[in-house]
């Protein structure tokens, strides 16, 4: 069998513009790896999820969003080396912004706790970016991928929705709003610039958006961005307690307006200084516009977040330079069929 990381990058078209980040530069041997896992009211979740993460991870990055249960006390007794982040603002998309700045991996994984998401897929996703990618977009309609999770109304939504991005930004994805991804940390400035959609109020918006739109903006701006996107096909268990925070009427139509607010279309109707003023980002978003297309790993991406338990500087620095431990790129922990890794993006930015 062969295995993810021995793939090459098989993109024939003379049109696919180079990598996005310096390839040359990354941590291909031994990627440090930070998990960064969003948590409102999942103690119960937690205590199946944590122990399952892989081991030789760098780091895992838990951002609680001011749970009422024990969540936080669940993550510290199992977890005593994560670090503990506490959310700027609302929703899961300003979870996963601060949880994605304040990780100081090579790559940075997102996965939920609410027990769909399998921490024992990390490493096949970790395998697809050594092998090429940019960005590994978990699908659950992937070749090999699937669902005990999702219902017939969002699917349909989902597959939907996926068509509408498909057709503006000249992608080929087949998952759309999957929260289980994972990137090179030096991509994180293609993904995080400012949202032209609120820029009405800037300061008050994290750039990946408040709630579920988050993976939207995530893969509509990796194909912006012209990152190399590659699908990993991934099995989205059930959520083991609890009920899902999503509303699919609500956070379905900001996802149609994510789709429309980071378009072509809408850009040119409004000029990038109109709506996003540079100074009123600046200061609050460390991914400004002035932030470099793509530091490579070791730039300081340079802002402070608050930590409940410490002030952290955030940089990508080679502090701390912990190896990848054994297993998450032993030969056979990663055993992906080539057929279902699949190159999702062509790379090429937006259609019009
Ligand atoms: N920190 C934080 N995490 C959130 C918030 N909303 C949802 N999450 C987490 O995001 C993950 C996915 O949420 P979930 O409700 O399962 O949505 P679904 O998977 O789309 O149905 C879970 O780990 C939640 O605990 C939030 O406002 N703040
Ligand atoms: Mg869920």
């Amino acid at each position: 069998m062969q295995h993810a990381w021995e793939i090459s990058n098989n993109c024939h078209d003379p049109g696919c513009p180079p990598m996005h980040g310096d390839r040359a530069r990354r941590n291909l041997k031994s990627p440090r790896v930070s998990v960064v896992i969003p948590t409102l009211n999942e103690a119960r979740n937690l205590s199946v999820v944590l122990p399952r993460l892989p081991d030789g991870l760098f780091e895992v990055v838990v951002v609680d969003g001011g749970s009422t249960d024990d969540t936080v006390e669940v993550a510290r007794r199992l977890r005593p080396d994560m670090r503990l982040v506490e959310q700027t603002g609302r929703g899961k998309g300003n979870a996963l912004y601060i949880g994605l700045v304040a990780a100081r991996g090579d790559i940075l994984v997102t996965l939920d706790a609410d027990g769909s998401a399998d921490p024992a897929e990390i490493p096949r996703f970790v395998a697809a970016l050594v092998a090429g990618a940019d960005v590994a977009k978990g699908s659950r309609f992937a070749q090999g991928g699937g669902s005990a999770d999702i219902t017939r109304p969002r699917k349909i939504g989902n597959r939907v929705l996926c068509t509408l991005v498909n057709s503006i930004y000249g992608t080929c994805y087949t998952d759309l709003c999957y929260g289980y991804n994972a990137f090179w940390a030096d991509c994180l400035p293609a993904l995080c610039t400012p949202r032209p959609l609120y820029a009405a109020d800037p300061a008050a918006e994290s750039p990946l958006g408040e709630g579920f739109e988050v993976e939207t903006v995530l893969n509509v701006r990796a194909a912006k961005g012209a990152l190399r996107v590659w699908e990993v096909p991934s099995y989205e268990l059930r959520r083991i307690h609890g009920q899902s925070n999503l509303h699919a009427i609500r956070d379905g139509l900001r996802v149609v307006r994510t789709i429309w607010g980071e378009s072509p279309v809408f850009s040119a109707r409004y000029s990038p200084e109109a709506a996003a003023p540079a100074d009123a980002v600046a200061g609050a978003l460390p991914c400004s516009p002035a932030a470099p297309a793509a530091p490579s790993v070791g730039t300081a991406v340079g802002t402070a977040v608050e930590v409940r338990d410490e002030v952290v500087q955030l940089t990508r620095a080679e502090d701390a330079a912990t190896d990848l431990g054994p297993g998450l790129l032993e030969p056979g922990a990663a055993d992906v069929p080539s057929a279902v890794i699949g190159r999702a993006s062509n790379g090429h930015g937006p259609k019009a």
